[in-house]
């Protein structure tokens, strides 16, 4: 059974930042009856976490001072600058679920090292409604000391199950960023599909789960692909090839130019599709569209 008295410095945590994100995150420690110190720069937004049981502290150092697990869930990696000026981390461990760049990840875990902190940092794969829903099916990605994230592995995990990615603190913003990146690229298409049918006689509500099993049925790409970079063997047992793919995303420009439609959100990759197939038409015609991916690393 989890010992949440006050004196257990293992359950007792600060949390600075009380954004949505922030506040959706305290709720759920102070539910399961952690110890929770506050700070917010708009102290305002503390009230409503004071009423649940929250200690508010009047001043980021003093937030800092009242525990030894500090996470930090601000707008951006500037705003923990500024928040954190001046504050002694002595003997903190620090974790960060603000998101950044994975060169961020890397220097803040310098940067808190420097102060004498343990650092991991953390990037949430949720909405803040998914936080403290175990089968909304968000997690969070954690890196960097592998030492503290063990030691607060059960506190961390009461929002959203943690998965630790490896002992290099960039590594968790970079598959945060990965994940966001491609989901993006998903909004994109799925946007791009709505406005072409509309002012036609198709409802978004008709389309809707169409192109939920079509993506569905497509998700093949992302371990095939896996497979084609990890062998680099791109031409064997190939189903669409380049060349024929090539040839058919003239009929998806033709058609967003006659739906008076932009095809800015998606030419992109039938460009990078093109310019794979035109550097050798020979060589790439019968490739996997996963050989277009080596195009892209500058
Ligand atoms: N909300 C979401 O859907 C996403 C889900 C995935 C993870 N993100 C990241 O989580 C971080 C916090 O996001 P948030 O949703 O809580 O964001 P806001 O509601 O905008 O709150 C921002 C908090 O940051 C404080 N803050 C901003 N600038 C400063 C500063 N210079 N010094 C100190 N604190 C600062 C802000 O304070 P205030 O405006 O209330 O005074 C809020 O507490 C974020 O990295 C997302 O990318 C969320």
């Amino acid at each position: 059974m989890t010992d949440n008295t006050p004196q257990n410095p293992l359950t007792s945590l600060t949390l600075l930042g009380l954004g949505d994100m922030g506040t959706a995150l305290a709720r759920t420690w102070l539910a399961a009856g952690h110890r929770l110190t506050v700070w917010n720069r708009t102290a305002t937004k503390a009230g409503p976490l004071a009423a649940e049981g929250a200690v508010v502290a009047a001043s980021a150092a003093g937030a800092v001072a009242a525990s030894r697990l500090v996470v930090l869930c601000l707008l951006d990696d500037a705003s923990i600058d500024s928040a954190l000026a001046g504050v002694d981390l002595t003997g903190k461990d620090l974790v960060n679920l603000t998101t950044g760049t994975p060169a961020e990840g890397r220097a803040r875990a310098a940067w808190a090292e420097e102060r004498g902190a343990r650092f991991v940092d953390g990037g949430i794969m949720a909405t803040p409604t998914m936080i403290g829903v175990p089968e909304s099916g968000g997690y969070v990605f954690y890196s960097g000391s592998r030492a503290l994230f063990d030691t607060h592995r059960e506190v961390l995990e009461v929002p959203a199950g943690g998965r630790f990615v490896g002992e290099d603190p960039g590594h968790a913003a970079l598959h945060d960023v990965a994940l966001l990146s491609a989901m993006y690229g998903m909004f994109a298409g799925v946007s791009h599909a709505y406005a072409l049918i509309e002012g036609e006689d198709v409802s978004p509500k008709d389309l809707a789960p169409l192109l939920s099993e079509w993506l569905g049925a497509m998700g093949f790409f992302i371990g095939n692909a896996a497979e084609r970079l990890s062998s680099r063997d791109f031409t064997t047992g190939v189903v669409s090839n380049l060349a024929m793919q090539v040839t058919g995303s003239g009929t998806l420009l033709r058609t967003a130019e006659q739906q008076g439609v932009s095809a800015e959100l998606i030419s992109p990759y039938l460009e990078l599709m093109r310019r794979r197939l035109t550097a050798d038409p020979a060589a790439h015609g019968g490739e996997d569209t996963a050989g277009a991916i080596t195009l892209l690393k500058r």
